[in-house]
């Protein structure tokens, strides 16, 4: 699918950094992005709705991750996908009386107008799970094949118990949670452990034979649809290959979404689908959870309508760390535009600064934002070095916090 236009993002003299990246499987930091080419794979939406902060907050994150990498002289290679087949949105059409392709095909475009706005760096390979069924269906005939798949009338079942003698690392690496709450939470988040004739309860769908009123495809295992975990597998594998750099996501997609598609990645490859799995925090709203489901939603295109700045809304997001939950108050926007206002006056000023004394002092601040990024991504600081250097420096004379500020925050001032 198109993807949408990317934002200008200036190089930067100095040396970028790698970033040492929180990785969800071992508790660790690890170097993320040592080689040349950095490969990442950001879960994305199920265009049932309109683009809300958290799933903002969360692709803000990973682009902060790609414009670390770019700085530091990485070719990136990016890839997502669209959930444009699933249960939600097809009972979001179903319940709105209108077709779920048009459905989808709205959203999508919203989305794209979202991030384009947002100055989101875009993917190289954006995938609707619409445009690889085939290729799920081959992967999901080879599972079958070698005993790592079965039916369950026409369904098909991952079989966790036989993938993990091929991958014995499989469950429970990447969330480290104990069984009781994997049940718990594959309830929950679209799985069915109470149907009878699995072999495990937490055995998740591959293929979902085709129903009456449901969209279908024919198959190497018949007509059906992918379920859900299996599609972010196939795509990322066919995209940017096994064992990549980083995938990506919301804390929310941890388990079962991302175990189990690491999983699937693994039997299909013999290796781990990625090097570092990394997730961001959840965004409230109201005090719970902001999510389609609830309907307790901060859309994007609400405060783009209202006529907002997008470079206010990135740094209200980015005063917070990626990796914290945390809620939003719709009072942040004036703080975030505080901000602005002040950098920006800053800018304005350079035409009054005195040679290298201000470059010296310029260089120092990019520093102290490149080590704040390098540091987990952690933008709060960031932004605060360029805080005390509006604040107490000498105004800038070269542009090179500028030129920073929009390479690495995608703020333009
Ligand atoms: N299509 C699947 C992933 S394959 C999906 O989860 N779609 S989504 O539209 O529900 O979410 C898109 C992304 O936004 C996911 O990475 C999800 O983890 C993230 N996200 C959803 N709600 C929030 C929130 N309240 N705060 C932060 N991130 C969120
Ligand atoms: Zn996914």
């Amino acid at each position: 699918m198109r993807a949408w236009n990317p934002p200008a993002v200036p190089v930067v003299p100095g040396d970028g950094v790698t970033p040492l990246l929180h990785d969800t499987a071992s508790g660790q930091r690890v170097e993320a992005g040592v080689d040349d080419v950095a490969r990442l794979y950001v879960c994305g939406i199920t265009p049932y709705d309109a683009t809300h902060l958290g799933h903002a907050a969360t692709y803000l994150a990973f682009d902060t991750l790609q414009r670390v990498w770019r700085d530091a002289g990485r070719t990136v290679h990016y890839a997502q996908n669209i959930t444009d087949v699933d249960d939600p949105l097809l009972e979001r059409a179903a319940a709105t009386g209108v077709n779920w392709r048009e459905l989808a095909a709205t959203e999508i475009e919203g989305f794209r107008r979202d991030m384009e706005y947002l100055s989101v760096l875009p993917p190289d390979d954006y995938v609707a799970v619409t445009e690889v069924i085939p290729q799920v269906g081959l992967a999901v005939e080879r599972m079958l094949q070698g005993g790592v798949a079965y039916r369950v009338e026409d369904d098909v079942y991952f079989d966790i118990a036989a993938a993990q003698e091929v991958a014995p690392w499989l469950l429970g690496e990447e969330s480290g949670l104990d069984r009781d709450a994997m049940l718990a939470l594959s309830a929950e988040r679209g799985g069915d452990p109470d149907r009878p004739g699995k072999r495990d309860p937490l055995d998740p769908l591959l293929w979902r034979a085709a129903r009456a009123g449901e969209p279908s495809w024919p198959s190497a295992v018949g007509e059906g649809r992918p379920g859900w975990h299996i599609e972010c597998s196939v795509i990322a594998l066919m995209h940017l290959g096994r064992d990549f750099t980083v995938q990506g996501g919301g804390s929310d997609l941890i388990f079962p979404h991302h175990e189990l598609s690491a999983g699937h990645a693994a039997v299909l490859s013999g290796h781990p689908l990625a090097r570092v799995y990394s997730h961001t925090g959840m965004i409230a709203y109201r005090g719970e959870k902001m999510s389609k489901s609830l309907g307790n939603l901060v859309l994007v295109a609400t405060l783009r309508e209202q006529g907002l700045e997008a470079a206010v809304l990135r740094l209200a997001v980015l005063a917070h760390h990626y990796r914290s939950d945390w809620e939003w108050f719709d009072d942040a926007l004036e703080a975030a535009g505080e901000r602005l206002a002040r950098w920006r006056a800053a800018t304005a000023n350079r035409a009054l600064a005195v040679g290298a004394d201000a470059e010296l002092e310029e260089r120092a601040v990019v520093e102290r934002m490149r080590a704040a990024l390098r540091d987990d991504l952690d933008t709060p600081s960031a932004l605060r070095a360029v805080d005390q250097w509006s604040a107490t420096h000498p105004p800038a004379a070269t542009g090179l916090v500028p030129a920073a500020v929009q390479a690495l925050l995608g703020v333009t001032l």
